[in-house]
């Protein structure tokens, strides 16, 4: 039987799903080098002391708790349906998806409370449980594992509570949201009380995913600007500490260089041209350590 080595760390991965590639595009773009084929169970990074487990989602958060691995990452949703006491280290910016409340779409009712004694198919029982309770409202919750959204069709509820990301399943099935309950992402989890040693090699893996995800926030940007708006362009970009500001060859020209905010990119370059920048160019940031 092949043991892994104990004294790296164990991160276990979704094996085949929703979170698999960018889980594995997140790590590798952290710089860590491991194989990924379907059938393995396990990969040893070759340049870091890390194995990846590969796992089903649902079994991530025992594993974790148990202290079979170090670290999970799972949807934010299977980790509070699990019910377990495994921590919660990073948001990571994929697996979005909102659990909501859905009716057939003739169904009259447009809220909860409409449901009142009626029965409700769901997969996330702990979910729905904590949110009948946290609303007061009695309905009837049935357990299904999979499709819950054929469940009106076939009269086994009246609504559903599932996960929706697009929408489209919904849609392709004459269900509507009524109500939105969580919203949930893709998060790294870790087991409490890991010895020093691990915590060491914990902390130097989140040093590159934090390099990453920062990164993936920022754009670089060069432009060129005459002289006299320069101190209109420091307000308007004052990247991490201070844009980077140089003279041109043309004389009362000067070129800038800065970071901006992924989330207010366009509004940024706006501003920007408004205030008389010129020859914007923007490059992406591969990491960046805050
Ligand atoms: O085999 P394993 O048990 O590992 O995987 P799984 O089939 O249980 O999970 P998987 O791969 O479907 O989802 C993994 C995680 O992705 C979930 O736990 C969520 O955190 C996250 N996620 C993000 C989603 C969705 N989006 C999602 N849309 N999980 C499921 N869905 C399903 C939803 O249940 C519904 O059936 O997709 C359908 C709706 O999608 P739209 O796009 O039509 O709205
Ligand atoms: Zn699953």
């Amino acid at each position: 039987m092949k043991k892994l080595n104990n004294s790296y760390i164990k991160l276990a991965i979704q094996k085949k799903g929703r979170l698999t590639n960018s889980t594995i595009a997140l790590l590798r773009s952290a710089g860590l080098e491991f194989e990924s084929y379907q059938q393995k169970l396990f990969a040893a990074c070759r340049n870091f002391p890390l194995n990846i487990v590969y796992l089903r989602d649902d079994d991530i958060p025992d594993y974790v708790e148990k202290g079979a691995v170090d670290l999970g990452i799972v949807g934010e949703n299977i980790l509070i349906e699990s019910g377990n006491m495994a921590n919660k280290i990073l948001s990571l910016p994929y697996g979005y998806c909102t659990l909501s409340l859905a009716v057939p779409k003739e169904s009259n009712a447009n809220k909860l409370s409409d449901l009142r004694g009626k029965r409700i198919a769901t997969s996330y029982m702990t979910l729905a449980l904590q949110y009948l309770r946290k609303n007061k409202m009695k309905a009837e919750l049935i357990r299904i594992n999979g499709s819950v959204e054929i469940a009106p069709a076939l009269q086994m509820s009246d609504a559903i509570i599932d996960l929706v990301s697009t929408g489209s399943t919904m849609a392709l099935n004459d269900l509507r949201v009524i109500e939105k309950i969580y919203e949930s992402q893709a998060v790294l989890i870790g087991k409490n009380n890991l010895s020093s040693e691990k915590e060491v090699l914990i902390q130097k893996l989140l040093l590159r995913l934090n390099g990453v995800l920062a990164a993936d926030n920022y754009k670089y940007v060069m432009m060129n600007a005459p002289e006299t708006i320069a101190t209109i362009i420091q307000t308007i970009v004052p990247g991490l500490k201070a844009p980077t500001i140089s003279p041109l060859a043309t004389p009362g020209w000067i070129s800038i260089q800065t970071v901006i905010q992924e989330d207010v990119f366009w509004e940024t370059i706006e501003k920007l041209k408004g205030a008389g920048a010129t020859g914007i160019l923007v490059l992406p940031v591969e990491k960046l350590i805050l």
